[in-house]
């Protein structure tokens, strides 16, 4: 049997800054849909990473008396520590100054530039350092701000050698024309569309080496180092292994030579304020360098604190780590994720976020504590041999609903149909009394078959949030008596009848304000 493959990646974030609550969510994100392709069965490639190079990180290892190098192992450190306490479950950390990573930025140049798309001009306009990128006069408006996070700009005239994106728009708009679903949600969509409404002009893809010294030279003029964007887009491709720098020039895997690869990646994912890089200036290198392009690009929304985006420069983030040490890393990742719908902003406030706590602890973490401690009271802490379907009809519509939100990207509705099935799960406690049977005489038969039912539903519970909240679902697992939790697929076979379970502290301990 051949197991499909599936490549997602981040964003790689900016080694200039401390990972915040945005990036976690991001990267949560991800690690959810992994998780959830791996429980059904495919092999997945999940990247990550840091973006090193530019202007930005030169500057702020210059403001801290750090070499740019120093200052990115000590923050790439601080990401991959974050991710760990996270949960993330990555394949790859990718940081692009490595070595590979340089060598397969300078192979994907020349090819653009003997594919005849390279040419060197002179170039004025408005560069944000915030954004890493140059600004049209319409787009910084009359206060001359850059338009994403309210930064400055500066006025920049200098010699850029030139990436020849024009010639591709035409070709660009068909694609995304003829694939509807290449970019979600579909207000992201309409967006780049609107954007290539205008004639698209070529891309700058150096800068002098006078102006900025941090970045990866063009292999034909080391007077100018590789743009940031450009250095950093190719990441996905240097980590998907398509791209040999070491073979001779037309053995290196573009165009008519494709070597096995991951790539193309199957699902990009990113915030909002990069979906022009990834929708427009990627696709279009792709292009000139002979590559396929991703199968789909998931801009999702901002975390935005009042009405402003979270952000570094404005001083307004919050800290998951805080957060994580209180209420724990499970609670943290099933906050970003059910509270934000997927592809539109939410707003962080702490009340939110107790609210989301408390359905996990009065609901789920409730139903787990319940039933275990029933089992402990009325069967010496078996699961009787009872019949195991009580809830079977609720348990399939839960489950479906939940894969079409996985799915569809709406992991919000996905998350809450796995909610929804806890809290049936609960009424269903109500309504058979398994306190009042226990009582009975001709009690025990029904006592068996709803708490087997109960115990069944906790084995599926487990594997439904294990994308989510991966450490709490391995603890339910092991508390029912199964050493891991179980798949999809294994889902119908998994049999806890006769499992001794374990009754625990509470899942979801209470916090105090
Ligand atoms: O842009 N809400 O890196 P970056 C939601 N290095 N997501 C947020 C967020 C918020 N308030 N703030 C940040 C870069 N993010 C480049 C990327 S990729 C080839 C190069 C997340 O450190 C979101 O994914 O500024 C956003 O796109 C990303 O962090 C920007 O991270």
């Amino acid at each position: 049997m051949r197991v499909s493959s599936f490549y997602l990646t981040t964003p790689i974030y900016y080694a200039s800054g401390e990972p915040h609550i945005g990036h976690a969510y991001s990267t949560i994100l991800a690690d959810v849909l992994a998780r959830y392709r791996r429980r059904a069965g495919e092999d997945v490639l999940f990247l990550t990473g840091t973006d090193e190079h530019g202007q930005k990180i030169q500057e702020a290892a210059a403001a801290q008396g750090l070499g740019p190098l120093e200052l990115c192992d000590l923050m790439a450190g601080r990401f991959e520590e974050a991710w760990r306490t996270l949960g993330i479950s990555h394949d790859r950390f990718i940081r692009t100054t490595e070595a590979e990573h340089i060598a397969v930025v300078r192979a994907f140049l020349e090819r653009l530039r003997e594919n005849g798309f390279i040419y060197a001009s002179e170039y004025t306009g408005w560069y944000s350092v915030g954004q890493e990128r140059y600004f049209t006069e319409k787009e910084i408006g009359p206060d001359r701000v850059d338009p994403i996070a309210g930064g400055p700009v500066e006025r920049i005239r200098e010699k850029n050698w030139f990436f020849r994106m024009s010639l591709f728009q035409d070709r660009l708009i068909r694609h995304i024309e003829e694939n509807p679903e290449w970019i979600v949600p579909r207000t992201r969509r309409n967006e780049v569309l609107g954007f290539l409404g205008q004639p698209l002009e070529d891309l700058s893809i150096s800068r002098p080496r006078s102006r900025i010294h941090w970045g990866i030279p063009l292999p034909w003029d080391s007077d100018q180092v590789t743009y940031v964007w450009v250095d950093a887009l190719i990441n996905y491709v240097t980590a998907s292994g398509a791209v040999d720098p070491a073979a001779s020039p037309g053995e290196r895997g573009f165009g008519d030579s494709p070597r096995p690869s991951r790539w193309p990646a199957d699902l990009h994912l990113m915030g909002k304020d990069i979906i022009t890089t990834h929708a427009v200036y990627w696709p279009t290198l792709l292009m000139g360098a002979g590559l396929p392009l991703p199968r789909k690009i998931l801009a999702h929304g901002w975390w935005i604190v009042g009405d402003t985006k979270m952000s570094k420069s404005i001083g307004n983030v919050v800290d998951p780590l805080d957060l994580i040490d209180r209420f724990g890393t499970d609670a943290v990742r099933w906050y970003l994720m059910r509270e934000m719908p997927t592809g539109q902003d939410a707003s962080y406030t702490p009340e939110r976020f107790l609210t989301r706590y408390d359905e996990l602890r009065n609901i789920f973490g409730n139903l787990v504590h319940r039933t275990l401690s029933m089992i402990r009271r009325y069967r010496d802490g078996v699961v009787p041999h009872g019949r195991t379907d009580g809830l079977a009809p609720e348990t399939s519509d839960a489950v479906a609903g939940y894969r079409r939100g996985l799915e569809g990207h709406r992991l919000h509705d996905g998350f809450a149909a796995a909610m929804d099935l806890a809290r049936t799960a609960n009424g269903y406690i109500e309504t058979r009394e398994p306190w009042t049977l226990a009582r009975r005489s001709d009690g025990a038969e029904e006592l068996d078959d709803t708490l087997a039912t109960l115990a069944h539903t906790l084995a599926t519970l487990a594997s439904l949030f294990e994308p989510v909240a991966p450490r709490k679902a391995r603890e339910l697992a092991h508390r029912l008596g199964l050493y891991d939790v179980p798949g999809f697929d294994e889902l119908a076979a998994t049999d806890v009848r006769g499992m001794p379970v374990t009754v625990g502290p509470p899942l979801f301990p209470r916090v105090e304000p």
